[in-house]
């Protein structure tokens, strides 16, 4: 039987913690790297979304969402690597082109997420309630100016 795609990544996430160097990150894989990291952040958002309005009760599960996406949201500057603009991806080239304004907002974003956290962590529901909204904001101001538009 061919060896699994799982097999080979543990053997390869091995040989890397092992010591040995892999090849250079691929802009295709750092595309992919990037969706990914995108799609947790928008899983975690749809989870704490359906708790928060009372939708699902799994209040004892908004921590883990919130802390998830307080993490995810200080990765966020290093997912837009020179070079990742052409491909399998929706990231438009204005990106590039306007380094620090798409900076800033990244910055926006990982404290918007990190307020979040604070909020749910003190137990303060209308902060909580505010810092989601500003959260969902700042993806949306990000999305809208930097990323294509999908039907
Ligand atoms: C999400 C998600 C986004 C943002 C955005 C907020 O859950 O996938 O892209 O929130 O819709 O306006």
């Amino acid at each position: 039987m061919r060896r699994s795609r799982l097999t080979t990544l543990l053997t390869l996430a091995t040989l890397a913690f092992a010591g040995n160097s892999l090849a250079a990150t691929t802009p295709a894989d750092a595309i992919k790297y990037r969706k990914a990291v995108m799609s947790a952040m928008a899983a975690h958002t749809s989870a704490f979304s359906l708790i928060s309005f009372g939708r699902v009760e799994h209040q004892g599960h908004m921590l883990a969402h919130v802390d998830a996406l307080a993490v995810l949201g200080t990765q966020l500057k290093v997912l837009f690597p020179a070079g990742t603009g052409t491909g399998d991806t929706d990231a438009l080239p204005l990106i590039w082109q306007e380094q620090a304004r798409f900076g800033e907002l990244l910055t926006a974003s990982e404290k918007s997420t990190a307020d979040l956290r604070a909020a749910v962590a003190a137990g303060d529901k209308a902060a909580t309630m505010k810092a989601f909204k500003a959260v969902g904001d700042s993806c949306k101001g990000c999305h809208d100016r930097y990323r294509k538009e999908n039907d």
